[in-house]
């Protein structure tokens, strides 16, 4: 009686071996972010750009004051703006950034290192990742003439949104136009900003 409890107690053990190389495995990508330079200043730029209320620390209501912006200018519909707003909760609670939560810059880029490997499991998955939510929810609301594309005038509302100059707007339009064609359909978006924060060495 008492051997098969023991034996039933050790059926019941997790495998050691496989949890710990998952563990090991995901650090191990994350601390290969962390180790490239270029990827840090990446995101330490986004830290800057996106701490909107400029307090130093990087908190949801940095991103709900974007959306705050973007409904004003835009003036979409209620249900879009409800969906972004959704789509950006998510998307801030995998940086880390939960309701009350506020980020320093270096707990962010830590953060964001592991939501980095977190968000190329998904994708590696079949899933989608919640930087292409959050991408696809903007996209719905910045495209105003509802063709499918943003256009270069289009996106800059998103930047006057996060209160970037119009050169800044341009050259990170430029970037996400991968194939220089002047539109930007969602893949191509979601595509350009998958390696931009999720491929180290990636431009
Ligand atoms: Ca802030
Ligand atoms: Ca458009
Ligand atoms: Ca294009």
């Amino acid at each position: 009686m008492i051997e098969s409890m023991q034996n039933a107690r050790t059926a019941s053990q997790p495998q050691p071996c496989v949890f710990s190389w998952l563990f090991t495995s995901s650090t191990v990508m994350a601390d290969k972010f962390l180790g490239n330079p270029e990827w840090v200043q990446r995101i330490e730029k986004f830290f800057d750009t996106m701490d909107l209320n400029k307090n130093g620390y990087l908190e949801l209501g940095d991103w709900l004051q974007m959306v705050r912006n973007i409904e004003k200018e835009t003036k979409a519909d209620a249900a879009l703006i409800a969906k972004l707003e959704e789509a950006m909760r998510e998307y801030c609670a995998g940086m880390g950034l939960t309701p009350g939560k506020k980020s320093t810059r270096e707990q962010f880029v830590k953060d964001m290192a592991a939501f980095a490997v977190s968000e190329r499991s998904k994708k590696a998955a079949g899933e989608q990742p919640l930087l292409f939510k959050a991408n696809n929810a903007w996209h719905n609301v910045v495209d105003t003439n509802h063709d499918g594309y943003l256009s270069l005038e289009e996106y800059r509302i998103i930047a006057r949104a996060c209160n970037l100059n119009v050169a800044t707007a341009d050259a990170m339009f430029a970037r996400i136009d991968t194939n220089k064609d002047g539109k930007v359909p969602k893949d191509e978006l979601n595509e350009a900003e998958y390696r931009y924060w999720y491929e180290i060495g990636a431009s």
